[in-house]
């Protein structure tokens, strides 16, 4: 059974642990919440009320965001987020004063005696000085991605959706503006984003992401090969080549196929590229997770989110295009 996962759209909190189960290619029972009318069944998982929970088939609940986060990319963590720095005083500075100064500068109203320009130059104090580290290193924490980014971006978002005007005209912000662009240009937004209807005890159960399949474990899949990218994975022990020239790294996912979309694969992105083979994967063999991810033309291809074990390769064939009718 899949685990359940409480969320609401908007909540910086839900945003990124839907990241990184996204990240990680995982897939959720999705019930999206009012935060006006909480489920009994969520508040019966976690008393304390908050967005997001995820609760497990084995029943135990995991009700922090970071948590969450952590529960999903130590499943499969394909870009290392979790290896890099460590994120946890950047953490704590955007979950206690970030956020603290974005609630009295967005909702003034709600905070009786705060000063809404004091919360925002406090905010930007703040913000400044993650803009100052992103133009250093490129990213909060290093060259990479680390969980900070994964888990502070969210709140960037809400503190520009607040103050677009003056978050866009900050010259002392660029670096940042360039780094939260980095996210929400990226494909995976407009999934991480995608809407439902609160969900109803008894009615329909959607799954997230919405346009993912779980991968039947009955059949095979198929991945193209370069022969020299094979030879080297035989050598290191495992296969991290997403596709073509990308690897498991750079993409997040390793690209397969289903028998009946290999030639397809072939002709877009083999045709020209010497001996190809075909590995043949038994689904049961993986341990990192699969999932089926629909491309943008709307088509369900299967996806591994880590490494492919050798040993789940049941047979290595040159490539041999079916015959034309
Ligand atoms: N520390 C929690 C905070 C989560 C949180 O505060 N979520 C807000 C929504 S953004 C919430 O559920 N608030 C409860 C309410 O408004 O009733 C986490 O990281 O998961």
């Amino acid at each position: 059974m899949l685990p359940i996962l409480y969320s609401f759209r908007r909540c910086p909190y839900a945003m990124r642990a839907r990241w990184a189960l996204l990240q990680a290619g995982l897939m959720v029972q999705w019930r999206e919440i009012e935060l006006k009318a909480k489920p009994a069944a969520m508040l019966e998982a976690s008393p304390k009320g908050t967005v997001p929970v995820l609760v497990l088939a084995d029943g135990s609940v995991i009700d922090e965001s970071l948590a969450i986060m952590r529960w999903a990319l130590q499943k499969a963590d394909p870009c290392g987020v979790l290896e890099a720095e460590d994120s946890a005083l950047l953490i704590e500075e955007n979950d206690r004063s970030l956020k603290h100064h974005l609630d009295r500068f967005k909702y003034t109203d709600r905070y009786p005696g705060a000063l809404k320009e004091d919360h925002r130059q406090a905010g930007l104090v703040i913000l400044r000085s993650w803009s100052e580290r992103i133009s250093r290193n490129g990213w909060l924490l290093a060259d990479r991605m680390a969980l900070a980014d994964a888990a502070l971006w969210p709140f960037v978002r809400q503190w520009r959706l607040t103050d677009a005007a003056g978050f866009d005209a900050d010259p002392h912000l660029a670096p940042l503006r360039e780094w939260l662009m980095r996210f929400l240009d990226d494909p995976m937004m407009e999934r991480l984003m995608q809407r439902a209807d609160p969900w109803l005890s008894g009615g329909m159960q959607p799954i997230f992401p919405a346009d993912a399949i779980a991968i039947p474990m009955d059949q095979p899949l198929f991945h193209l090969a370069l022969e020299s990218d094979w030879q080297a994975a035989l050598e290191r022990g495992d296969y991290r080549v997403s596709t073509r020239g990308l690897s498991l790294e750079q993409v997040g996912f390793i690209h397969l196929s289903w028998q009946e979309q290999l030639q397809a694969t072939f002709d877009r992105f083999y045709a020209d590229a010497g001996a190809v083979l075909t590995l043949r994967i038994n689904p049961k063999l993986v341990s990192a997770p699969l999932r089926a991810d629909a491309i943008h033309t709307g088509v369900l291809f299967p996806h591994l989110y880590g490494p492919l074990p050798i040993a789940s390769v049941v047979e290595v064939s040159p490539f041999s295009s079916l015959p034309a009718c």
